[in-house]
C-alpha cells in the first residue's frame, strides 16, 4: 500500500497534527481516533481481515510519527487497534466495526473525562483565588471555567506561551467563558507569583514516576511556584500517562522549527547564532502538588497505580519481557 492509498481525510488530519492546527494532547488523540475511524470505513482494498490489519496498521505508524512528545497519541492509536486484538474479528466487516466503535468510544470517554477532571478540579480551588496557568491545555481551560461558574475565582494570569502563543487561545476562550484574564509574558510568571493560589497546567505525557512532560517553560513555572509555596495542579486524563517511562524509555522532547523563535530573514543575517527551540520540559514530580484525572486526585508519586490501572496491557507486555516500544504487532499478531 502505498501512502496515497490513505484516504486524503486522514492524510490532512495527520498534516494537521504536524503543523500544529491541531494541537494540544487531548484534541490530537481524538483526533487520530476520528483518523483511524475515517480510515476503516474509507478502506478500499481486499476485503479481508488480514489486509485490512495491515492497512490499519500503516495508518497508524503514519498517525503516531506527526509528533513525538504526547503519549496521548500513540496511547489513543494503540486504545482503538487493540479492539483488533481483542474482539478477533471473523470477518472484514467485523473488523471495520471494532475499530469504528472503539474510535467513537475513546472520543465520548475523552470527553467525557475531561468534564470529570474539571467539575473534580473546580473543587480544589478555595474562594476569590487567582489562577495562573501555562500554554493551551483544554482541560485546564475547563478546570478554571467550572471554578469560575463555583464563584470561587477572581482572576486568571495567562502566560502568551513563546514562541507559538497558545497562551492567546487560552486567554481568549477564558473571555469568551467570561472569566477575567490577564495576558503575562513568560517571563512575568516569578513577578505575579506572590498573588496566586493555585498553578493549573495540563500535561502531554505524565511518567511512571510522575514527572509531568508539558509545554516549555512549565518548569520554570513550577519553579517559581515551589518558591511561592503555591500549590500546582496538573490536569490530566489518564491517557496521559506513558506505559514505556515504566521500562525507562525517555520521553522524547520535539525540537521545533528555529524559525519559529526568530524570523528566518534574522536568521540569514546573523548565520552564525544557533536558535534552539525545544517545546516541551520535565517538571519532576517534588513539584507538583496532585496530578487530578477522571479517576481520582493522585500525588505524582501515585502514577504507577494509574498505569496499572488504565495501561496494564503494557505492564503484561514488560513481564513477559522483550517490551521495549509500543508496535502495532503487539496488538494484531
Ligand atoms: C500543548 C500543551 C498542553 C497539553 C495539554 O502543547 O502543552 O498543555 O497538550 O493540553 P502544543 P490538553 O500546543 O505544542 O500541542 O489539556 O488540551 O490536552
Amino acid at each position: 500500500m502505498t501512502e496515497q492509498e490513505v484516504p486524503s481525510k486522514v492524510i490532512e488530519i495527520a498534516e494537521g497534527i504536524k503543523t500544529m492546527r491541531i494541537r494540544g494532547a487531548g484534541r490530537i488523540a481524538r483526533a487520530a481516533a476520528e483518523a483511524l475511524k475515517i480510515a476503516a470505513l474509507e478502506y478500499g482494498g481486499v476485503k479481508e481481515v488480514s489486509s485490512f490489519k495491515k492497512y490499519m496498521g500503516k495508518v497508524a505508524d503514519l498517525l503516531i510519527a506527526t509528533r513525538p512528545t504526547a503519549v496521548s497519541l500513540p496511547n489513543a492509536v494503540m486504545y482503538v487497534l487493540a479492539s483488533l486484538h481483542r474482539a478477533n474479528p471473523r470477518t472484514f466487516e467485523d473488523a471495520v466495526n471494532a475499530v469504528v466503535f472503539s474510535a467513537e468510544k475513546f472520543i465520548n470517554e475523552s470527553i467525557n473525562a475531561v468534564k470529570i477532571i474539571a467539575e473534580t478540579a473546580a473543587k480544589r480551588i478555595r474562594e476569590n483565588s487567582t489562577i495562573l496557568t501555562h500554554c493551551h491545555s483544554s482541560v485546564a481551560v475547563s478546570a478554571i471555567t467550572e471554578a469560575y461558574k463555583l464563584g470561587r475565582l477572581v482572576k486568571v494570569y495567562s502566560t502568551e506561551t513563546r514562541p507559538f502563543f497558545q497562551g492567546r487561545i487560552t486567554a481568549k476562550q477564558l473571555l469568551e467563558n467570561g472569566v477575567p484574564v490577564v495576558q503575562i509574558p513568560d517571563s512575568a510568571v516569578r513577578y505575579v507569583m506572590h498573588e496566586v493560589d493555585h498553578v493549573i497546567i495540563g500535561a502531554d505525557t505524565v511518567a511512571s514516576n510522575g514527572a509531568v512532560v508539558n509545554k516549555i517553560g512549565t518548569s520554570q513555572v513550577a519553579l517559581a511556584a515551589k518558591e511561592a509555596r503555591v500549590r500546582v495542579y496538573v490536569v490530566a486524563e489518564t491517557y496521559k500517562f506513558s506505559p514505556t517511562t515504566l521500562i525507562g524509555e525517555p520521553v522524547p522532547i520535539e525540537f521545533r522549527d528555529p524559525a519559529e523563535i526568530v524570523p528566518e530573514s534574522w536568521l540569514r543575517n546573523h548565520p552564525r547564532v544557533k536558535v534552539l527551540n525545544p517545546s516541551f520540559d520535565v517538571t519532576p514530580p517534588e513539584y507538583i502538588d496532585a496530578i487530578i484525572t477522571e479517576i481520582g486526585v493522585i500525588p505524582p508519586q501515585a502514577a504507577i497505580l494509574v498505569l496499572m490501572e488504565r495501561l496494564g496491557w503494557a505492564l503484561d507486555k514488560i513481564k513477559q519481557g522483550g517490551f521495549t516500544k509500543i508496535k502495532f504487532e503487539d496488538f494484531t499478531e
